[in-house]
């Protein structure tokens, strides 16, 4: 048994009741066999088992009231994992299915993705079992005060810095960076995602859509040497990561034809109506299906996992983990899409990983194509620290770069462990190497 398999049945052990958590070490670790055999000093050195295990884990009282002037309380959970190469870095998620190995997946899988971006940030995520579909407004102002009140003792600019995920855009930054503010009387923009008004980047809002199709086009040209020139797109969810992407690819040539929600998918033959698509669920705040009360030639259908079996060239999983499963990949790759690009976190299973791995098709793993959003993150970091901002055409200039580079790093390390075009391979091992170095450099307080 390798010594990689053991660490993995530690973690198993350790964590039984977290599957999510032990499924993303489990993909990480498998990738780095070859690494372990490679550096025997990482093992000497404990890296492995050090980087399963968080530097720290809040968990807190999250209580408030709602309009009924009854007493809520939810749970609130921010995990330190690893900040060898920066401050911990990585977003909020207000979902009624957060748990602690919810946030631990993801903040896992920020650690390699950080590290992928080539900025200094090290990885964490935090969130919320707290349901914000059909609350009011006031309920959201009073549940993101009340979550910022205990969250605000554990970050910093220079110590951990959160942003959006599921369920917290602009509106729910906005909320927690005014209390964060008053309570501290600070300014130095400990989170990012901020509204343009008050510190924050031009770019971020569109990040990780424009980054996933700008990491797309380049891989597309490099593997197979096409572009999204005149292929059609399908893209699960319809949330900022969704939204950005669908514009972003309409713009590079292609033809989005269907989009979903947690409830169901639409498919509308000619394109999707992007501006409708904002107005519902932007502004209005409503469910997918009311697009075809707008457009009669579109069609709506229960079930948002049914929208993997619409026929496409290129599929952009972006609304959340395991949404994918091994009988969608079968699908899809009988029905000739030749490149999946995660927008979401895992949002792929492993046994359908392993179908599009075993295939002739481009598998874009989520710590390296959907990237553009932290990295822009960064970015505002940076225009924060020099009291600064950039304009909309630098920042994009700086995304695609960022985005061209993680594809350019991720496919030469595949190709250095003799594993050509396996993305997955490379943007683990890539993402790897530098905070496996940082944690070397600095010795055992990791
Ligand atoms: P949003 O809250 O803006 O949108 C989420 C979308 O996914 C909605 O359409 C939502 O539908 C759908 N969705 C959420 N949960 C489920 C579920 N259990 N089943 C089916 N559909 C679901 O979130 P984002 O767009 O920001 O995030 C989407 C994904 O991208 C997540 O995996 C996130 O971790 C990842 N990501 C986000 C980044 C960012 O910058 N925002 C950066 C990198 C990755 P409904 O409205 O019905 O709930
Ligand atoms: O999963 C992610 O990378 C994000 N939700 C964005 C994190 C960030 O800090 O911008």
């Amino acid at each position: 048994m390798s010594k990689l398999s053991n660490i993995i049945d530690i973690v198993k052990e350790k964590n039984a009741n977290e599957p999510e958590f032990i499924q993303a070490v489990k993909e990480v670790f498998i990738s780095l066999e070859v690494v372990a055999e490679k550096y025997p000093e990482f093992d000497d050195a404990g890296i492995f088992e050090r980087i399963v295990e968080p530097e720290r884990q809040i968990i807190f009282r999250v209580p408030w009231v709602d309009d009924n002037n009854k007493v809520q309380v939810n749970r609130g959970f921010r995990v330190q994992f690893n900040s060898a190469i920066g401050p911990y870095k990585g977003g909020l998620r207000f979902h009624p299915s957060v748990n602690l190995g919810i946030i631990k997946f993801l903040g896992f899988e920020q650690i390699f993705k950080n590290s992928l971006t080539g900025l200094p940030m090290g990885g964490g995520k935090g969130g919320s079992d707290f349901n914000p579909k059909g609350k009011s407004e006031m309920e959201i102002m009073r549940f993101c005060q009340s979550f910022m009140f205990e969250l605000s003792r554990h970050i910093g600019a220079n110590k951990d810095v959160p942003a959006g995920d599921i369920g917290v855009g602009s509106r729910e930054i906005g909320y927690m960076y005014g209390m964060y503010k008053k309570l501290k009387d600070d300014n130095s923009g400990v989170i990012t995602g901020k509204g343009l008004s008050y510190g924050g980047s031009l770019v971020r809002k569109e990040a990780t859509g424009y980054g996933l199709c700008y990491f797309m086009e380049e891989a597309i040209k490099d593997i197979k040497g096409e572009s999204f020139k005149n292929q059609t797109v399908i893209i699960s969810g319809s949330g900022n990561v969704a939204i950005y992407a669908c514009e972003k690819a309409t713009q590079l040539g292609g033809k989005v034809v269907a989009l979903s929600d947690s409830n169901g998918y639409i498919y509308h033959e000619s394109g999707i109506d992007l501006d409708l698509i904002k107005k519902l669920k932007e502004v209005e705040r409503k469910r997918i299906s009311e697009y075809v009360k707008i457009h009669s030639d579109a069609i709506y259908t229960e079930g948002s996992t049914k929208i993997w079996n619409v026929k496409c060239d290129i599929a952009l999983p972006c609304a959340t983990q395991n949404e994918l499963d091994e009988k969608a990949a079968k699908t899809l790759v009988k029905n000739g899409c030749f490149a999946i690009g995660e927008g979401a976190n895992m949002p792929t299973t492993p046994e359908a990983v392993d179908v599009f791995r075993g295939s002739d098709v481009i598998f874009a793993p989520g710590k390296a194509a959907n990237a553009g959003g932290v990295a822009t993150s960064g970015l505002e970091m940076t225009q924060n620290s020099m009291r600064y901002s950039w304009s909309f055409e630098k920042v994009d200039e700086k995304l695609k770069r960022i985005m061209i580079d993680i594809y350019s790093n991720t496919s030469k390390a595949a190709k250095e462990y003799g594993k050509e075009n396996d993305l997955v391979a490379g943007a683990n091992i890539a993402g790897f190497m530098k905070v496996a170095l940082a944690m070397k450099s600095h010795g055992i307080v990791f």
